[in-house]
């Protein structure tokens, strides 16, 4: 290749990132962050020998097919990857990547805070503090569950899962986990495995979802297993919408066979999920910021940028998923 590479960079990246990236690389920006078509997104390929995309760009069969030859990477901004089709890639010859660890912490910050408000009803708090609706105060008003000492259920004990575990410790959280294998290593500590998500489920307070989304756990917390949680319990997920049947969740929350659902990502994303979470009260919303901290987009960006640059110097990238 003579020159540069050219990396077509599909969202608005921190400037820092984009400032790094044009030290190695010939970037094609994106400065408005308008979210392109995927036909868009292939023409600018034309000059691109690599993209830098976020989750908000669709890469399936019959794109990746339509990618130009010279494309030999998506080095994705994200730990999730199931907006690409890994085996159409692999088949293509097109590497992926994705950027796994430095956003953990930053997504297990947002699942505390989604446990902590679903179960302290901060959504309804903030609501009628913004309605002027506080009228009285009363020992039955805006009464929530507590979280402290209560059994924590991790479904998919990897990077996320962890630190969310070991935030949970803090307040004294009994940890319970499901992942197809019990993990003997230190992150887990003194967790209560769980060999099936059943198990699991029947045996915790709050439930937290971090698997990725995947054709085994698409639809994963359907209405059967919901109803193996019991009333009081609370659902978080930070992890993708796919994971969960939405009908079946808004139905348990509706009926009052779980307590409430605290919610970063959801099916439809941004503005086709489910009616139904927005209207009850016993949700706690918020608009898929995991990973949204300076700090870790930041390091989001360089880490793909050390992907690009492996694989545009001969070498292994470290964070190659196909
Ligand atoms: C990212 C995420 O911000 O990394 C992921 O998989 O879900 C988010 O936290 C987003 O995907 C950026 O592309």
């Amino acid at each position: 290749m003579t020159g540069r590479p050219v990396v077509l960079v599909t969202r608005k990246l921190p400037d820092a990132v984009e400032r790094r990236l044009a030290e190695q690389f010939e970037p094609i920006l994106n400065p408005d962050d308008r979210l392109y078509t995927t036909e868009e997104i292939l023409r600018a390929c034309e000059d691109a020998d690599a993209i830098l995309p976020c989750h908000t760009e669709h890469f399936d069969a019959a794109t990746i097919a339509r990618l130009p030859a010279r494309i030999r990477a998506i080095a994705n901004f994200s730990v999730g990857v199931d907006h690409v089709d890994l085996e159409a890639a692999a088949q293509k010859g097109v590497i992926v990547t994705n950027t796994p660890d430095v956003l953990s912490d930053a997504t297990a910050e947002i699942a505390m805070l989604l446990m902590l408000g679903a179960a302290r009803r901060a959504g309804e708090g903030e609501r009628i503090m913004r309605r002027q609706e506080w009228r009285d105060w009363s020992p039955a008003f805006m009464v929530g569950r507590q979280l402290t000492g209560k059994r924590l259920g991790i479904l998919g004990m990897g990077r996320v899962g962890r630190v969310v575990a070991a935030r949970a410790r803090g307040f004294d959280m009994a940890i319970h986990y499901h992942n197809r294998n019990p993990l003997d290593d230190d992150g887990v500590g003194d967790a209560t495995y769980h060999a099936s998500v059943e198990d699991l489920l029947s045996n915790v307070d709050v439930l937290s979802i971090h698997c990725p989304a995947s054709a085994q756990t698409r639809g994963l917390l359907d209405a059967e297993r919901i109803a193996l949680l019991h009333r009081d319990a609370i659902v978080v997920n930070t992890s993708r919408g796919a994971v969960v049947d939405d009908d079946a969740l808004v139905a348990a929350l509706e009926s009052g066979s779980i307590a409430a659902a605290g919610l970063d990502v959801y099916n439809g994303e941004p503005d086709r999920i489910h009616p139904g979470y927005r209207q009850l009260d016993n949700t706690f919303l918020l608009p898929h910021i995991g990973s949204a901290t300076r700090e870790t987009r930041d390091a989001m960006g360089y880490r793909a940028i050390a992907n690009l640059v492996a694989i545009f110097d001969g070498e292994e990238p470290r964070d190659r998923v196909a």
